[in-house]
């Protein structure tokens, strides 16, 4: 038998391009799906990757070169408008897994306007739903979906208890016995943005589609991935991957490096009193493969993991990247409607029980990747770096901000 068959579904994004790399190297017969639409939205809103992206053309030749020939198949399709392609490619590979990434993936650009948030409820459960239908349809019903889930489906109001991976246990009152019965429901969703929305809807879906045909589904639910790369994207500058430090499109810690390596001040947002969940680019990597490799049985519920292996307070993060890069830290008005400051304990005991070796935020492992950005400060857009996308109509653009120098 030949080598097990994967589709990665958003091949060509932050988190498809290493993770397809990833599973090449590990032996899996990979096919990548995309339709571009992450370097389209680069040219509408006028930004860029700090890092140059080469054509998928030269991505995929550069691979070939520095893996011994290994060979990722690409198919440009977008899984929310193609179902008979998608159906098609299903068909033809019938892969033992596919990975799902193929979202529109930022908050801040599902809430520009009303185009963006549309675009993104659309794109986003249209791709989840066409691919659970067609793996029904196709009667794939063996293959396991690996879903790109978020940590923010759970929300970060205030905090308080240890966030469980996916079902909270209950007592319920049973009304005709009116005794306790022990129960484990879906954590109640908090999503934050229209984005975070779109990937609560997903988990409505998935659960109808475990519970009707079976389906084979774990959903990760992931937090902030920071990191310039992995591995296998520094083996060769063409298969560097994008890093974005837009304010739309930046994730918080990577902006935070990239300011402070460029002497830009450190943008937080509000108090900096949030508190998140981060995972290195290479753990996330590593993370899909241990999933792949431990699929979950079929007939079983929907496998829910919390893909994190550290919660962090932003105003710490700030204080370690001026601490590395001698930035300023300032305040600016809080474009998004979140609280002043929240705690955060995740139930991380899945990935952690199998292995996971953590790359921790250290001062040494963001100063390894001051050297990306140093190379390619050229290509940055001052103006892009501001958070230019409200939360609501009553929150204004900030492109000044605050000294903060506690
Ligand atoms: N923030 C700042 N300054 C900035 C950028 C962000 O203070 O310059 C703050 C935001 O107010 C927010 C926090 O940092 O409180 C995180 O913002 P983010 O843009 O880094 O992350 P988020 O919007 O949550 O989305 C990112 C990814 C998304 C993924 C999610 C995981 O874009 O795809 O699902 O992280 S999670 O955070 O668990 O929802």
């Amino acid at each position: 038998m030949g080598a097990e068959k994967v589709i990665v579904l958003g091949g060509d994004g932050f988190c498809g391009w290493p993770t397809a790399l990833h599973l090449s190297e590990a032996g899996y017969d990979v096919t990548m799906v995309d339709d571009f639409s992450r370097r389209d939205i680069d040219d509408s809103t006028g930004s860029n990757s700090l890092t140059p992206i080469v054509s998928m053309v030269q991505r995929i030749a550069a691979w070939r070169q520095v893996s011994g020939g290994k060979l990722i198949d690409f198919k440009r399709i977008n899984v929310a408008g193609n179902y008979n392609g998608l159906k098609d490619i299903l068909r033809k590979i019938k892969p033992a897994a596919v990975v799902h990434f193929a979202k529109q993936r930022a908050a801040p650009y599902s809430m520009k306007n009303a185009d963006t948030k549309r675009y993104t409820v659309t794109n986003n459960v249209a791709a989840s739903h066409n691919l659970l239908c067609a793996i029904v349809e196709t009667g794939l019903t063996d293959t396991h979906i690996i879903h790109l889930g978020t940590m923010g489906v759970y929300g970060y109001g205030k905090g308080g208890i240890t966030i469980p991976e996916g079902y909270l246990h209950a007592q319920l009152i049973d009304v005709v016995t009116k005794e306790a019965v022990e129960a484990e429901i879906y954590y109640p969703p908090d999503p934050g943005s229209v984005y975070h929305m779109t990937k609560v809807m997903d988990t409505m879906m998935f659960y109808f589609y475990n519970k009707n045909d079976a389906l084979r589904i774990t959903d990760l639910h992931q937090d902030i991935v920071w990191g310039a790369g992995t591995d296998n994207t520094a083996r060769h500058p063409d298969l560097i991957n994008r890093f974005d430090y837009d304010g739309d499109y930046g994730t918080v810690l990577n902006r935070f490096l990239i300011q402070g390596t460029l002497g830009h001040p450190l943008t937080v947002y509000g108090t900096g009193g949030q508190t998140r969940a981060f995972i290195h680019i290479q753990n996330m990597c590593e993370c899909i493969q241990l999933a792949l490799e431990s699929p979950p049985d079929k007939g079983s519920r929907v496998r829910v993991w919390n893909q994190t292996t550290e919660q962090l307070n932003l105003m710490d993060l700030a204080r370690i990247v001026r601490d590395l890069t001698g930035a300023e830290i300032r305040l600016y008005n809080n474009p998004r409607a979140e609280a002043e400051s929240n705690t955060l304990a995740a139930c991380m005991d899945n990935i952690h029980g199998m292995g996971l070796n953590p790359i921790h935020v250290t001062k040494g492992a963001l100063g390894n990747m001051g050297d990306i950005v140093r190379q390619c400060a050229g290509r940055i857009k001052p103006d892009k770096i501001f958070a230019t996308s409200m939360w609501r109509a009553d929150r204004t653009v900030d492109r000044k901000g605050v000294v903060y120098d506690a």
